[in-house]
């Protein structure tokens, strides 16, 4: 075993990520010839203090390349970690943060280090011949989360009328992740019928996240209409909605107003029409309500809504924003990305410190994914109980279906429902 686990190769490469967008793909062999490789995720919709993603501004790609990225995957980072023990996670992590040296990752790249980061845990798991989430989170890994399916897009991550991103249902109802699934694209088909029927065929073009684009304006026309459809399958109560605002993307810093359905509001009336909102509507969750940094009004919004507040632009992943939020009681569930922060055990610090605070986690996905499929096995190692990754498209549907084959070979896990927000 021994020989298995030290390191022998560090290897970056760009590849595509699904906007066919260049992407970091690491591989890290260990003497004994394991493989870990791991991709990472691209997003669109970013908050500002996530950590850096390293870009190359030349003319391949648009300047978009990541050659940079991976130079110092394999020059700088790479020669470091040759005959380490790959096992030793945090050393290795802890290691890159200081060859680094900056607070955002920018020296070598956030996108360069959570690549190794990742290839390494997913080299130790196989090493030590476990499934990967079984390594990061040891015998008791066994939520199955709910799929928080993001049915209708707007925002910046999709060319329709509606300022909300993403319109989400989520199929608390169901038995098992694979009646939970089931009964989700069931919905997502039904909705396609009354979304066409309502707004035309070309509603149902595909947003990144695989969900209809109609040209509507009003987020309560796309409620009605995923209602419709979960009324129209007879599954009434058996799921619940869900709404990603991603707030900052709507904000004006300078005036101090959201734009909302073409009218400059301000962010007294943004939390009014929130509270008619939940009230008419069976919305148990809303991610980034607010801009980025106003804690203040996410406190005042988790006090009066009185449902799940979740923190993605606001936390990006990172415990020192997290520990500010849990002091002013601001939201009361972390949005849980790993690339906002760039190591895996900084996000796993991130989940710990959520959980002992009686915060909920929700695992996401970024809009741009690859096919790999480890946030999967990060959702279930961490017993998180929620999990967001849009819904068609093989970046998206690849996650479900390792879900569906960890349900399936492994008769100790239970899918999380109406417990979601904390499932043990
Ligand atoms: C978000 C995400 C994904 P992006 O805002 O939560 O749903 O968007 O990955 O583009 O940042
Ligand atoms: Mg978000």
């Amino acid at each position: 075993m021994k020989s298995e686990i030290e390191i022998q190769k560090v290897i970056g490469r760009e590849v595509l990520d699904c906007r066919a967008d260049p992407t970091i793909e690491v591989d890290v062999i260990t003497k004994g010839d394991v493989l870990g490789r791991a991709d990472v995720p691209v997003g669109r919709s970013r908050g500002k203090n996530e950590a850096y993603e390293l870009r190359d501004g030349t003319d391949r790609y648009d300047g978009r390349g990541v050659r940079k990225a991976v130079e110092n995957i394999n020059e700088k980072i790479g020669p470091e970690l040759i005959g380490k023990n790959v096992t030793k996670q945090r050393e290795i992590d802890e290691l890159m943060i200081e060859l680094d040296g900056t607070e955002n990752k920018s020296k070598l790249g956030g996108n360069a280090i959570l690549g190794v980061s990742l290839a390494i845990a997913k080299a130790t798991a196989n090493a030590l011949e476990v499934p990967l989430y079984r390594y990061i989170g040891g015998t008791n890994s066994y939520v199955l989360p709910v799929p928080v399916l993001d049915l209708i897009e707007g925002g910046i991550l999709a060319d329709s009328g509606l300022d909300f991103q993403e319109h989400q249902v989520m199929p608390v109802g169901a038995e098992s992740f694979s009646e939970a699934i089931r009964m989700g694209i069931e919905v997502y088909k039904e909705l396609g019928k009354i979304v066409g029927n309502k707004w035309g065929k070309q509603s149902l073009n595909v947003g990144v996240e695989g969900g209809y684009t109609p040209q509507i304006q009003d987020p309560r026309d796309a409620l009605e209409a995923e209602l419709e459809a979960i009324e129209e399958l007879g599954y009434d109560g058996k799921f619940v909605l869900s709404l990603d605002c991603a707030a900052s993307h709507l904000y004006d810093s300078k005036k101090k107003k959201y734009t909302l359905m073409g009218d400059e509001i301000t962010r007294e009336e943004l939390m009014d029409f929130y509270e008619d909102l939940v009230s008419a509507y069976p919305i148990v969750s809303i991610e980034d309500p607010l801009e980025e940094e106003d804690f203040e009004g996410f406190a005042e919004l988790t006090k009066t809504l009185n449902i799940q507040i979740i923190g993605d632009d606001l936390f990006v992943t990172n415990k020192k924003r997290l520990k500010k939020g849990i002091e002013k009681e601001a939201a009361n569930a972390l949005l849980f990305k790993v690339n906002q922060i760039g190591t895996l055990s900084e996000a796993l610090d991130s989940a710990e410190i959520a959980y002992r605070n009686g915060y909920g986690v929700q695992v996401s996905e970024r809009s741009g994914q690859t096919e790999d499929t480890w946030l999967t096995d990060l959702c279930i190692g961490i017993n998180a109980g929620q999990i967001k990754t849009g819904v068609t498209r093989s970046e998206r549907t690849s996650k479900y279906n390792q879900l569906l084959r960890i349900e399936e070979s492994d008769k100790s896990t239970k899918y999380a429902g109406e417990e979601f927000r904390q499932p043990i």
